[in-house]
Parts: structure tokens; sequence; C-alpha cells
């Protein structure tokens, strides 16, 4: 998979650099490209931001720096993404659809947005990763990309997969390591009990109980009982 990043700051991508995301791109599974906007400025100052029409506070991203850096990563198999606010809420099922595409292409926006044009002329995705808003799309997009990764093949180790939270539609089970008093504390008896059997269906239990208790929101199907 190719992920393009088209954006006015490609200094905060520095993370990409490090970890999971370097070590998949050794591996050769993806390719990420950072893009500076700025470079495809035709102002003699490399100015990047216009007034907006209708008026109001703030200025807009200028649409024509954005189109020609779309235009020089674009292919008949892009499929292009803007982080926003106003975006369709980003979930792990959306995450896996992304993650069997070819090529994404992220707008990172800033200032007050993107002149509306550029997301009609790219078809572009509409994505919010939460109703908050920061200050640039930058952040947004690093969330998506890392997120996203985990359902590429070869990215993650197999098996890490299968039981994170959302993969059954419930949060993770509680999990503890050594040692197994901590503060007073002793690890629930069953996870030393060594019966796989009845660790899953603790696991199970606790699983509902934390989703209950954290996000109610997830049970309201109903297929998981107790
Ligand atoms: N929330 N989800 C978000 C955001 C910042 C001005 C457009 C979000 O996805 N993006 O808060 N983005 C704005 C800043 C330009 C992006």
């Amino acid at each position: 998979m190719k992920i393009d990043i088209l954006t006015l700051f490609p200094e905060s991508f520095a993370p990409f650099r490090e970890s999971i995301i370097s070590r998949a791109q050794k591996a050769g599974t993806i390719e990420i490209n950072i893009t500076n906007i700025r470079d495809f400025s035709r102002d003699k100052h490399k100015k990047c931001d216009d007034a907006p029409f209708g008026g109001g506070a703030g200025m807009l991203m200028s649409v024509q720096p954005i189109y020609d850096a779309v235009k020089s990563v674009l292919t008949k198999n892009s499929k292009v993404i803007f982080p926003t606010p106003a975006g369709k809420v980003y979930t792990s099922k959306i995450a896996q659809n992304l993650a069997k595409q070819e090529h994404l292409i992220f707008i990172c926006g800033h200032y007050e947005g993107i002149d509306e044009r550029l997301i009609q002329l790219f078809d572009a995705e509409e994505l919010s990763i939460g109703d908050y808003v920061l200050t640039g799309g930058e952040i947004p997009a690093m969330v998506i990309v890392d997120s996203l990764l985990r359902f590429v093949p070869g990215v993650l180790s197999e098996g890490s997969l299968s039981e994170e939270s959302f993969s059954n539609g419930l949060l993770e089970y509680p999990q503890y390591t050594r040692p197994q008093v901590f503060e007073g504390l002793a690890v629930p008896e069953v996870l030393v009990s060594g019966n796989h059997a009845e660790i899953a269906k603790w696991r199970k239990q606790a699983s509902i109980e934390k989703t209950k208790k954290n996000r109610p929101d997830l049970l309201k199907g109903g297929e998981h009982e107790d």
C-alpha cells in the first residue's frame, strides 16, 4: 500500500520515522511519502492561504497549491481522504476498508479549512476522528494511518489483531502481568489457574462489564446477553 500525505507542516510527521511504521516501511509492505504543499505555491512569497468568500474570521488554505499537490501524486487507483471534524466518524470498520486500498492520499487542512471544490474535484472522503477541533489535519491523518496499518497484511505480527478492542464489538478485557500481587491487589485467581476454558469465559464476561461501564452504546445491538 502506498500513502501520500500532503501538508504545510511536513516536520510534524517526524514520529512516523519511528517504531512500527518505519518497520513496516522497511519491510516494503507500505510506502509513506510526505509532500510539502507549499512547494506547489505559485506565489512569489509561497503564500498558501486566502480569505473566504462571504467574509468571516480567519483564512482558508489556497485552492491551487493543494490541487497541484494532489495532481502530482494522483493515479486512477488513488483514494483521497480529508480529515475534518465535519466528516463521517472514523471507525475500526472504515480502517479495515481503507487498508484494502492501493493508494491513499491525505490532505492535511489548516487555518479555517479548505475550498469545498477540492472535495468535489477529487471525490475526497471526509473523515472525523472525533467531536473536537484540532488546529490542523496532521494529527488526525497520523491517527488514521497508524490505526489502519494494523489491517495491512504483514505490518503487525499475526494474532495480535483478533482479540483486541472492537474486533468482536466489545472493549478489550482487563489484563495483568507480574507480580501476582501488586500494592495489595491480586490478579484474578482464574487467570493463574491454567484452565483455558474458564479463562476465556472470564475474559468474555469482563469484556462485557467493561463495555457496559465505558461504552454502553456498543451494547445496543443486544448480541452479548449476560
Ligand atoms: N476532529 N477529525 C479533525 C480536526 C482540524 C482546520 C481542517 C477531527 O478529523 N479532523 O479537528 N481537524 C481542522 C483544522 C482545517 C482540519
